[in-house]
């Protein structure tokens, strides 16, 4: 009976195993919170990530970290030190720093790196769209007398806006504000999505709104002010999304599943 010498992680022919998966998910959409579940449910090792942006982020089945990591840098120490096996960045497509971040410190790391997102949103039958490239666009955009205006874009960026104080702006923040948005005409709802077509319609008529502006985030949960949108006719100021972040990318949990079981370890 030989004596078994090593115990090493290698399968009967030598060839070494992959390890077992230790998954950091970069989180803060509906995609990442339904890939969390899928990893919980397979009983596998994985943190969600949160910036820390809202004071009560939806709770998870997994173990959840809140905060920046510290750059590039932070984030490499970060995988070295908790021994992350693959990175997962399903964060929102305009937090286009983190996603930068992600695939550079995975890079550096030797960490698979797998983008989770969702296709951008194109314009259906029916749809009174204007494409703008970023916030300061879309401020530019709405110049002219005023208007009722749904600002659909959170709390970030709503400073911008001042430069068009003639408005009666819509705002909807995830938590309440500690300061009085700058903007001299507005409302503010407080709410988070996920959000519901008649809900957003219901809002959009009870505001008396003539305009809705927002980022192309794609995906469910903030689709339905442009579903509400084109039921009532109105036009969209649509902000497109930054340049792509690189890295290889799925749309579905399904297809991050299959990765972490079959193509992680073989660079694909
Ligand atoms: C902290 C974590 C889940 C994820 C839910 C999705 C859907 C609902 C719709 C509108 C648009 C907006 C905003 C929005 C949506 C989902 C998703 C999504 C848009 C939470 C969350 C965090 C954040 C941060 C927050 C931003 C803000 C943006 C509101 C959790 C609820 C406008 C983006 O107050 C602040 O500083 C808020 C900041 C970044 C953009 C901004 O500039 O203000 N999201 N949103 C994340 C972190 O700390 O890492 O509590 O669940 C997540 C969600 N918000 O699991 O169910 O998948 O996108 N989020 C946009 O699309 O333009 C609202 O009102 O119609
Ligand atoms: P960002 O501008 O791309 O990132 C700025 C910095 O915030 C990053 O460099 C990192 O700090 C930290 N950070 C961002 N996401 C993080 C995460 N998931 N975990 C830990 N640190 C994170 O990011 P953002 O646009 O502000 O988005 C912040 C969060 O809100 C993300 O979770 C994103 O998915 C979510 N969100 C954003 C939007 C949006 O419209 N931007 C919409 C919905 C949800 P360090 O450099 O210190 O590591």
């Amino acid at each position: 009976m030989p004596t078994i010498v090593s115990q090493g992680r290698s399968g009967v022919s030598g060839i070494p195993l992959p390890p077992v998966p230790n998954v950091l998910v970069l989180g803060g959409t509906t995609e990442a919170s339904a890939l969390a579940e899928a990893l919980a449910a397979r009983g596998l090792s994985a943190t969600l990530s949160y910036a820390g942006r809202v004071e009560r982020p939806r709770a998870q089945p997994v173990p959840v970290r809140i905060g920046g990591f510290g750059g590039v840098t932070g984030l490499q120490r970060h995988l070295r030190e908790n021994r992350v096996t693959h990175l997962v960045d399903a964060t929102h497509p305009f937090a286009a720093t983190m996603s930068a971040h992600a695939l550079a410190a995975a890079r550096n790391g030797g960490v698979p790196h797998l983008r989770l997102t969702r296709p951008a949103w194109r314009a259906q039958a029916g749809d009174r769209w204007r494409h703008v490239a970023d916030i300061e666009a879309a401020v530019a955009a709405l110049a002219g007398p005023p208007r009722r205006v749904m600002l659909a874009l959170g709390r970030m960026h709503v400073g911008a806006f001042a430069a068009q104080p003639q408005h009666h702006y819509l705002l909807r923040f995830v938590d309440r504000a500690d300061l009085a948005p700058v903007l001299p005409h507005h409302d503010l709802v407080v709410d988070r999505g996920p959000f519901t077509a008649a809900a957003d319609l219901d809002l959009l008529r009870e505001h008396a709104i003539d305009i809705v502006v927002c980022k192309n985030a794609g995906g469910s949960g903030a689709q339905a002010k442009l579903v509400a949108a084109r039921e009532l006719g109105l036009p969209v100021l649509m902000i497109d999304r930054p340049a792509d972040p690189g890295g290889k990318a799925v749309h579905r949990v399904d297809e991050v599943m299959d990765w972490l079981d079959h193509g992680a370890h073989r660079g694909v």
